[in-house]
């Protein structure tokens, strides 16, 4: 089913509501159906209003994202609402009432005609509950600590979506002129109960109290704080060379692969483990500071680089007898990306961090972390809108150039950084698309390919010719990690996403020389039984896509994986990997025949399939697996092996 879109409470809705009022007080309405309590067209409608509609409406408990819907199936017949309902643009176009109310927001559900007269069904049933009066009230005055409480949480928990200034990318603009609308009440439902598409519900998954939630309610409707830049001479002092150069091993220490370790991100504890993936052991639990977010392998594999969302740097060296941190520092407040450079020459000669605050990317030395250059990446987007704000969100490291290329997101520049020459300077901006977001290589390695998740696109830039290719319509809010590289039986070479927004594996043809009619267009969709897909994986010796629903609001969803069928061409199974958290992330070892997941929760989980078979083959639950996310093997990130 579609994503629907996020509604907007606006005069036409609250004129609506108003309609609902007067026509409920004067009378002039149809007469009510008896609908018997119990009834299963009730049952059903029920469930459809609570999986559909009630992230959005209340019956009687005031507006939402949309207004309150009690008593409508007095003031409209089941004939005009069902119109409205199914198609409310197209009934818009034909209906002037519905074009007085339709201001765009209200989505196409992607409801069936029986599933809309359960729902009027169900309305019908409580025609009896008054709507309440609409909640516009402003916010409150907040002191100088909860103010300072608040912007702690918006970090934590919403910027990555929504902006540092709250402008908007992967989640909708939330600045005052917006939220203001929406009202302390509205607000505060949506962060409570989330929204289809991705909208985390803070308050029913127990991560936000109610006294937060009405702090965050009130927060977002003031103008959002400003936080200050981040220049060389500061980076500089919070730089820390733990482990000089010289005092590090020339050779492996450890008896063990190093080459087949596995980090794995343990976000909350502010650590990364290590773990051996030919033992399944855990070598070493590394502290890295607050809210990992990835890691990177150097292009010899040796280090381990950790970004945090506080902007800091960790490097960790693998070739010690256990790993332990050489070196670390803080190039940005606020940060999701990291590499080294990779092109013959430069193994392991410098690091990139890409910052979400200030707008501006770091280069470091890549050995010893020590800050180099700083460069800064605001300027107006494609269309030449003014932004006070860019962030640099997926890099990837050319294996056959001198070169870093990244996307820009607010912006929607793809960026190509040139660390051969004195400065780092970013040497092109190809324009893609808005809110550029994850990605990866092609199978090739010249082609990268990012999703423009805002615009339901991925975006393909030629590395070699810096130019872009193409841009593909994949579905709602593609999210594809570093995304997925095979050989489908008919189409040839695909790249694939799935998608936060809908239930869908999206492959398009990725062989412009082999298959060039294929290429860059979507040549198969399957469905997924699911919506908030947040990463897929596969390997080259593997027959299988592995994909994972963690966002999903549907708590089976979330607790599931999927898995594709490169030969059949079709879904294979989805199976629940555990009965609780969120199961995220997938990773393959180094040979390609055991695929590492996550359970994302406090109480924490790894488990271990055998890739042939699909069965577990280990499931660690130990006291320090506090939140896994994102597992890297060493020789596959060091590789760009997906
Ligand atoms: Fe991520 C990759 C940003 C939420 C786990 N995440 C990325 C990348 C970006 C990004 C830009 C690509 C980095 C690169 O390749 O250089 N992520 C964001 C956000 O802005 C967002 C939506 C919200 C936020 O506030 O951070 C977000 N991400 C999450 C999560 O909630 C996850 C599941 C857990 C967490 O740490 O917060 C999460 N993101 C990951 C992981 C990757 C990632 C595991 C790397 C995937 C890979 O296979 O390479």
């Amino acid at each position: 089913m579609p994503r629907p879109t996020r509604p907007r409470l606006t005069l036409g809705l609250l004129a609506a509501i108003a309609v609902l009022v007067i026509a409920a007080c004067t009378g002039a309405m149809p007469d009510r159906r008896e609908m018997a309590a119990g009834d299963p067209v009730i049952a059903a409608g029920m469930a459809t209003f609570d999986e559909t509609c009630a992230a959005c409406h209340t019956i009687g408990e005031g507006p939402l994202v949309g207004p309150d819907l009690a008593g409508v199936t007095l003031a409209r017949d089941h004939e005009w609402l069902t119109a409205w309902v199914l198609d409310p643009e197209a009934f818009a176009a034909l209906d002037a009432d519905a074009a007085a109310i339709y201001t765009g927001s209200m989505p196409t559900l992607g409801l069936g005609t029986d599933e809309v007269d359960g729902v009027l069904a169900y309305l019908d049933s409580k025609s009896d509950v008054a709507p309440a009066v609409p909640v516009l009230a402003g916010p409150r005055e907040l002191s100088a600590g909860e103010f300072d409480e608040a912007s702690s949480v918006y970090f934590n928990r919403c910027a990555g979506c929504h902006g540092t200034l709250r402008a908007g990318a992967t989640g909708p603009n939330i600045q005052p002129e917006r939220t203001l609308e929406i009202g302390t009440a509205g607000l505060a439902t949506i962060l409570t109960n989330g929204l289809p598409g991705g909208m985390p519900a803070w308050g029913e998954a127990g991560i936000l109290t109610a006294e937060e939630i009405e702090l965050m309610a009130n927060f977002v409707q003031l103008d959002p704080p400003t936080p200050p830049p981040l220049e060389l001479a500061e980076i500089t002092d919070t730089w820390n060379l733990v482990v000089p150069v010289a005092d590090r091993p020339t050779e492996p220490l450890t008896d063990r692969d190093w080459e087949n370790f596995t980090g794995v991100i343990l976000r909350d504890a502010g650590q990364v483990a290590i773990m051996d993936g030919d033992t399944h052991e855990q070598v070493a639990i590394i502290d890295t500071g607050f809210a990992v977010h990835i890691l990177r392998s150097s292009a010899t594999g040796r280090y381990f680089v950790a970004v945090g969302r506080d902007g800091r740097v960790t490097m960790i060296d693998l070739w010690t007898e256990v790993p332990e941190i050489v070196a670390q520092v803080q190039g940005c407040f606020d940060a999701r990306s990291v590499d080294g450079s990779k092109f013959e020459g430069y193994e392991d000669q410098y690091i990139i961090e890409g910052c979400y605050w200030p707008p501006q990317y770091v280069v470091f030395d890549g050995q010893t972390l020590e800050p180099l250059a700083v460069h800064d990446v605001l300027s107006p987007d494609i269309n030449g809108k003014e932004l006070d704000e860019v962030r640099v969100a997926a890099i990837v490291a050319s294996h056959f150039d001198p070169v870093w290329v990244m996307g820009l997101k607010e912006s929607g520049y793809v960026a190509i950084v040139d660390y051969s020459q004195p400065d780092f300077p970013l040497v092109k901006k190809i324009p893609a698309d808005l809110f550029l977001h994850d990605g990866g290589w092609d199978h090739t390695g010249r082609y990268f390919i990012t999703a423009a998740n805002a615009q339901n696109k991925l975006m393909v830039v030629d590395v070699k010719t810096q130019e872009l290719v193409a841009g593909v319509e994949t579905g709602e809010t593609p999210h594809p990690g570093r995304g997925a590289n095979w050989v489908d039986p008919e189409f040839g070479w695909v790249y694939a996403t799935t998608h936060i927004g809908e239930g869908k594996l999206t492959l398009i043809g990725a062989d412009p020389e082999g298959s060039p009619e294929h290429a860059w267009k979507v040549v198969r969709e399957i469905e997924l039984p699911g919506t908030g897909s947040l990463f897929l994986k596969t390997h080259p010796n593997s027959p299988w896509v592995w994909m994972d629903t963690p966002l999903s609001n549907v708590q089976e969803e979330a607790h599931q994986a999927c898995v594709y069928s490169k030969e059949a061409m079709e879904l294979e199974k989805c199976f629940q990997v555990s009965d609780h958290g969120r199961v995220v992330h997938f990773e393959y070892n180094k040979a390609g025949d055991e695929v590492w997941v996550s359970v994302w929760d406090p109480d924490g989980e790894l488990v271990i399939y055998d890739d042939a078979t699909l069965t577990e083959k280990l499931r660690i639950a130990e006291p320090w697996l506090i939140t896994p996310t994102g597992k890297f093997n060493v020789f596959n990130t060091a590789n760009d092996i997906y």
